[in-house]
């Protein structure tokens, strides 16, 4: 049976989507299907128990930072630094598909930093995150944050090791990206809105997106932050603080 072409669907009342594929002349009977997917996401959820058992024996709490690109990642974690750098040692794994901008951005607030490069990878996974750590002096640490590569869809796949999936939605970026990225939201324990100085804005629906939000993830927790202005930094930090004292204390 052929399967090149289109199909149409009513997705809701005056909707219509065309899902597209394009595999002209191609036939069920000469196709040879190889899922690789599995393989790869069991291999990396090994690599990642053996980084959370790692820093579990090291006390080290770690978080995976993700968003789009520039909705403000490198911002929030300045911002963390600054507020918590009294009370824990910080270490940063910076995530890009090219450049050391970032590392270099949060290398002058005095913390250790490392830059993976992926060269066109749009995630990182937790082999990477294992060779990041070993570029740090772990003795010394006391959180280390991922800055995940800026894109809401690959990274929601892997298990990096973390003890905290963080995601940032920027004023905007809209309030339908809930709609558009359900895994992301869906896979995250907090959600942070940032760029609040950009709000009131009637283009973003607040109430609606809270709701969608908690539809979905009931238990995540949602802050709102301006890393311009300050507003709700400290009430972040704070909660971070906490979850990293609970966690030191159980190891
Ligand atoms: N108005 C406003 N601008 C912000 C805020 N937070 C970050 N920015 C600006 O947004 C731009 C992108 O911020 P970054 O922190 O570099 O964002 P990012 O998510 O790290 O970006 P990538 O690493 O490129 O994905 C910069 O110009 C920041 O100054 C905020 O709360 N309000
Ligand atoms: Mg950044």
């Amino acid at each position: 049976m052929p399967l090149a072409g289109h199909n149409t669907y009513s997705l809701e009342e005056n909707v219509c989507c065309v899902r597209y594929y394009d595999m002209k002349g191609i036939t069920m009977e000469n196709i040879r299907l190889v899922d690789i997917r599995e393989f790869i996401l069991s291999d990396n959820q090994n690599d990642a128990e053996k980084i959370r058992d790692l820093l579990a024996e090291k006390k080290i709490f770690l978080i995976n930072l993700m968003s789009s690109p520039g909705s403000g990642k490198t911002s929030l974690i300045i911002q963390t630094v600054r507020q918590l750098k009294s009370k824990f040692k910080f270490g940063i794994i910076e995530g890009d598909i090219e450049s050391t901008v970032d590392a270099e951005k949060v290398a002058s607030e005095g913390v250790q930093a490392v830059q993976i490069t992926t060269g066109g990878m749009c995630h990182l996974d937790a082999s990477m995150i294992s060779i990041g750590l070993e570029k740090l002096d772990l003795s010394t640490l006391d959180i280390v944050i991922i800055e995940n590569i800026g894109n809401l869809v690959c990274p929601a796949e892997f298990d990096l090791g973390e003890n905290l999936k963080v995601m940032i939605l920027s004023v905007p970026e809209g309030d339908d990206k809930i709609l558009k990225y359900p895994m992301m939201f869906s896979v995250c324990d907090v959600l942070i809105i940032n760029k609040a100085d950009y709000l009131p804005d009637d283009g973003f629906d607040m109430e609606f997106l809270i709701k969608k939000v908690k539809n979905l993830n009931p238990n995540i927790e949602i802050m709102m932050t301006s890393c311009r202005t300050g507003a709700g930094i400290e009430a972040w930090a704070e909660w971070l603080a906490s979850r990293v004292v609970e966690y030191k204390s159980k190891r």
